[in-house]
């Protein structure tokens, strides 16, 4: 029995990755840098998770010269946090709307009594200034467990947020299903156990996604998981992937 839904949050509720790097690139710019980060360097960059990670990152490997006068940890904190402000006003102004099939497949669990929970490593006030800006003030409330930012030690690909996640829903993996975009999100949620549904995002379209239990454009496309061909993803393919994925019950081996 399905009993959890696990989304994620950047490209999977909603294509957010441009406002990232916009407010990156313009924290840069009140830094007086004149770095800028545009899609191709962007997309290389998303391969590492977490916006303090991700310009250390950037620092080491395309800046390896450059020099903090209080330390490169103090630097990453003090333009992650102005790229923070940023980012929240940008969505506070209407720069990201949920993905297709996003608000409706949360109605329907809701209405079924699904769980609903978010692992992300994106930072809460990102998270809190999403859902506000998209579903309303009360949005965090409908999910029951949310792991988000430096809540864990270590990011996505690793399973910390996942793990955590199912902690505070105490379920078994198996009885819940991620939606994710990336293949760090993919990752992460198997390393947990979590079977996946992959909503493929702008900066991920060409990404492999091996051990998916399905991939699609978006939740509202169609497509085939096995013999079964369907037109959205709903309530009624995620519980067919969860008992998949379960050992058949004591009355089903009778049968
Ligand atoms: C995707 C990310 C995030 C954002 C940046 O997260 O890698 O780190 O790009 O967010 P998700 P911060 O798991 O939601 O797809 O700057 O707040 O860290
Ligand atoms: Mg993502």
């Amino acid at each position: 029995m399905l009993e959890a839904i696990i989304f994620d949050v950047d490209g999977t509720l909603s294509e957010t990755e441009e406002v990232h790097r916009r407010a990156f690139n313009e924290a840069f710019l009140a830094f007086g840098l004149e770095w800028r980060w545009d899609r191709p360097l962007y997309r290389e960059l998303l391969k590492v998770t977490g916006g303090k990670e991700r310009l250390t990152h950037y620092l080491r490997s395309y800046r390896p010269d450059f020099v903090a006068d209080g330390g490169l940890a103090s630097f990453v904190r003090d333009v992650h946090g102005y790229k923070t402000e940023r980012y929240t006003g940008l969505i506070g102004e209407g720069a990201a709307e949920l993905r297709p099939g996003i608000e409706r497949l949360i109605g329907e669990a809701r209405a079924a009594g699904i769980r609903l929970a978010i692992a992300t490593t994106t930072t809460m006030a990102n998270l809190a200034a999403l859902l506000g800006s998209t579903l309303g003030p009360e949005a965090l409330w409908m999910f029951e467990a949310v792991c988000a930012g430096d809540s864990v030690l270590s990011k996505k690909p690793a399973p910390d947020a996942y793990l955590d996640v199912l902690k505070h829903l105490d379920l078994p993996a198996v009885r819940c299903v991620a939606i994710e975009d990336s293949e760090n999100g993919l990752w992460a949620a198997r390393a947990a156990g979590v079977p996946v549904v992959v909503t493929r995002s702008g900066y991920t379209w060409n990404e492999a996604f091996e051990g998916a239990a399905v991939v699609v454009d978006n939740l509202d496309s169609g497509g085939q998981l096995g013999e079964l061909p369907f037109q959205r993803i709903d309530l009624a393919i995620l519980q067919r992937i969860v008992a998949d994925g379960e050992p058949p019950s004591e009355a089903a081996v009778r049968r």
